[in-house]
């Protein structure tokens, strides 16, 4: 050891696709450290420890799955995890594959620079450790930078508060607490109908309401377990099949070509299933035809005043500026019926902006409400926040943050220009921003490790985009995001963030589903990587 480490590749990150690209890495055997700035394994589910957190997609759906060992010997309880259980999974994989050797926690990089002359990164953590590698293999995480308003007072606050991204990690008692939340996306609504559960008292402070609906988790059972470990190849099949991963496939039928009973009875049906069956199992036109979509926003409206005994809530928690499904489809277990509770009161910061936050609680253009615990799951500085927050420069000194800054440009959202041996996993562009996370991290690993084998083969050390495979790939994605009515709402796909006033509204995922990113990925692996320069 010198001292600054050498490798032939860094890692930042070991969540679940830094874990995994460690995992192949090892494989080729080639030199890796990975740095992550959390005191242990799990990304998300290391930070998210919010009560209520829990897996969208079905667990089994989630898992790895690289080792068949591994699935027969982990047994999921529930359909949809719980944040500590896919937790305890992600520490018995690293346990399992002795990872935690090869990582160096409590390490936030701050600064990543390419040196054009020996072609490789060198790295400087925030207390002051340095590294260097060939390739730098980002794994930051899609929604992994936490963003908090920017409230007057909110220094002065006397209670508890917490963003749900950075929850403590011994439990927050509510009981005989009155309880505020700001925030009511996927996050806020898993916290809000946990927290309702024992607070004295909750306050729940909307801005714009979202489409909810029902998860309906359950335990597995013996039986159910027998057959989930048969059939996992099939599992991992219908993923792969499926437009964004999951278990869940439109179906091909327009909703303008079947009779009002039929879709009602459809929609009824997908409305009584779990997961993500109504959002990604639905007529395929719901996301693309404003009409169509117009007729299912109209269903879950309907839905709302059923489960809200009071008309006047119920029509605050109804979405006016997006439809259906334009927005991330937050899952449920409740979550309207807390409305019907008397100890909770739904607050129309819409209407009556949150001017301050006052040492006792907020402040809203029309009242203070006191609180003792102040939540914050006001979200994330998406897909891009991560690389913002490290000092990435490349070729000249360009820093990516500034070539970033209207928007990102990348070629399969896996590598840009002027940042040679710099591979994005899950970077913007990629087809794993909009997809059941872990399938897509493992077509991004697989794909990255297939890619260094072959540099290490052929001889290579050097590896970029050609400038027009970046124009094309970035153009094609604005393209395919505009097919799409996700593009014309503001949320975090979009890059809206009203915390973020700097943040260009762009399209950050890539909407084209990922069985069509992976089979063009493929195309350009066989191809001996069509449009990047190779040396
Ligand atoms: P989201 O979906 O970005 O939601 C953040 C929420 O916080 C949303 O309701 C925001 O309202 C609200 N927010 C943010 N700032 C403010 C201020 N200043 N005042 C009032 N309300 C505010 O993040 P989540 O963590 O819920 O979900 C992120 C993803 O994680 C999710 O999609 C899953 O895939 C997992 P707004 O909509 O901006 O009016």
């Amino acid at each position: 050891m010198t001292s600054v480490d050498r490798y032939d590749a860094i890692v930042i990150g070991a969540g679940i696709a830094g874990m995994y690209q460690l995992v192949r890495l090892r494989e080729l055997g080639l030199s890796v450290r990975v740095f992550e700035s959390g005191s242990d394994v799990g990304g998300t589910w290391y930070w998210n420890r919010y009560p209520g957190a829990r897996f969208d997609s079905e667990s089994y759906s989630y898992g790895y799955s690289f080792s068949d060992e591994l699935l027969q010997e982990w047994e999921w309880s529930e359909h949809f995890a719980p944040q500590p259980e896919t937790l305890r999974y992600l520490n018995f994989v690293a346990d399992k594959f002795d990872l935690r050797k090869d990582i160096r926690f409590e390490s936030r990089v701050a600064s990543a620079t390419f040196d054009e002359a020996e072609s490789s990164w060198k790295i400087e953590t925030e207390d002051g450790r340095r590294a260097r590698a060939t390739f730098l293999i980002t794994a930051v995480g899609p929604l992994s930078a936490p963003t908090l308003p920017s409230f007057e007072g909110m220094e002065d606050f006397r209670g508890e508060s917490h963003h749900t991204a950075r929850w403590p990690h011994e439990p927050v008692d509510f009981s005989g607490k009155r309880v505020g939340v700001i925030g009511t996306g996927a996050t806020g609504v898993q916290v809000i109908q946990e927290v309702a559960k024992t607070a004295a008292h909750l306050t729940v402070f909307q801005r714009t309401p979202n489409w909810c609906a029902p998860l309906h988790n359950a335990p597995i059972d013996a039986n159910t377990q027998a057959e989930i470990k048969a059939s996992y190849p099939e599992i991992f099949r219908r993923c792969r099949e499926s437009h964004g991963g999951f278990l869940h496939s439109p179906d091909p039928r327009s909703v303008l070509e079947v009779s009002a009973e039929e879709r009602e009875a459809f929609w009824e049906k997908r409305y009584a299933e779990p997961g993500f069956g109504i959002w990604m199992g639905n007529f395929f036109d719901i996301l693309v035809n404003q009409d169509a979509n117009d007729l299912m926003s109209e269903f879950m409206r309907r839905k709302i005043r059923e489960r809200v005994k009071d008309p006047e809530i119920a029509e605050k928690l109804t979405p006016k500026n997006h439809g259906f499904g334009t927005r991330r489809v937050p899952l449920e277990t409740g979550y309207y019926e807390v409305y019907n509770q008397d100890n909770v009161l739904l607050v129309d910061v819409l209407e009556a902006p949150i001017q301050r936050i006052t040492p006792k609680g907020v402040k809203t253009r029309d009242a203070e409400y006191e609180v003792d615990i102040l939540i914050y799951a006001t979200g994330f500085d998406a897909i891009t926040g991560a690389f913002d927050r490290i000092d990435i420069r490349g070729q000249g000194g360009r820093s990516l943050r500034e070539k970033w800054a209207d928007g990102p440009r990348t070629y399969l959202g896996l590598q840009t220009v002027g940042f040679p041996n710099l591979l994005t996993l899950v970077g913007p562009h990629n087809a794993a921003t909009f997809c059941n996370i872990p399938r897509c991290i493992e077509q991004n690993v697989d794909w990255v490790t297939k890619l260094l084998s072959y540099m290490h083969d052929e001889g290579f050390g050097h590896i970029e985009p050609r400038r027009e495979a970046e124009e094309d790939w970035t153009k094609h994605v604005y393209e395919i995001a505009s097919l799409t009515l996700l593009s014309k709402a503001e949320s975090w796909f979009t890059g809206v963030n009203q915390n973020l006033p700097e943040k260009k509204r762009t399209f950050l995922a890539y909407a084209g589903g990922s069985p069509a990113y992976g089979a063009k990925c493929d195309e350009v692996a066989a191809s001996g990587y069509d449009g990047f320069v190779l040396r």
